[in-house]
């Protein structure tokens, strides 16, 4: 018996660049999509762990027909919520990023009809990890009759935030961080235009 899960998966993988003229194009390749429970563990099991990826590696998990990428149609208007982590020594990532995967395909980091999840990442840096889940929106209003959000109903300046916010705070469930440790959202416009993410946080949670 397969499980099929709600949505479609693709993931990719962002090599660590080998010389000075790669960019970041040249970099990201797809690995694979997959639309059943069976089918995620299958894969979970034959790809490297992210603990023993090299720095500057990424995995992505996006919702297939959405490129991990500021640019794609359905990011460029959207952000991301990112966890840091204070250091690489010592965090338990593989089981953070499983918690965060498995939590964007079995559909709980937003309610149903949000359509605002399109998919998770890790990065591997020098100094720490990073895990984000990437938003359709930053949490503005949205006229009704979008069939991408908000079940085609529309909303308010005010739910949109609160919609972003409640992701954030399902994010954090996820990663089961403590109180202590906080999640910052940032629009990808920002990031784009680069500058530090941590002055540029918009919401926190
Ligand atoms: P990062 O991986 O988001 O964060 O971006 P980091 O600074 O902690 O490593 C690293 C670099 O990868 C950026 O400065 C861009 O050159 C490139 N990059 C990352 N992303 C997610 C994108 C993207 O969506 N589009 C483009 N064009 N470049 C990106």
């Amino acid at each position: 018996v397969k499980h099929p899960l709600a949505n479609k998966w693709t993931l990719w993988f962002t090599k660590p660049p080998s010389g000075k003229g790669d960019n970041w194009a040249d970099l990201l390749k797809e690995v694979i999509t997959f639309e059943t429970v069976e089918e995620f563990w299958g894969i979970y099991n034959n790809i490297t762990n992210t603990g023993e990826l090299p720095v500057k590696a990424d995995y992505h998990l996006f919702k297939s027909g959405v490129r991990p990428e500021w640019e794609d149609s359905q990011n460029k208007h959207g952000g991301k919520w990112a966890y840091t982590t204070k250091d690489r020594k010592g965090v338990p990532i593989d089981n953070l990023w499983l918690h965060v995967m498995l939590a964007a395909i079995g559909e709980t980091l937003e309610e149903e009809n949000d359509g605002e999840i399109m998919g998770v990442v890790v990065n591997v840096r020098k100094a720490f990890y990073r895990i984000g889940v990437w938003t359709r929106t930053i949490g503005k209003a949205v006229p009704a009759g979008d069939a991408n959000l908000a079940g085609g109903q529309g909303r308010t300046a005010e739910q949109g935030k609160e919609v972003i916010q409640s992701i954030g705070r399902k994010f954090k469930l996820a990663l089961a961080l403590p109180d202590t440790e906080m999640v910052e959202f940032t629009g990808h416009t920002d990031s784009a235009h680069s500058g530090s993410t941590r002055a540029r946080a918009k919401m926190t949670a």
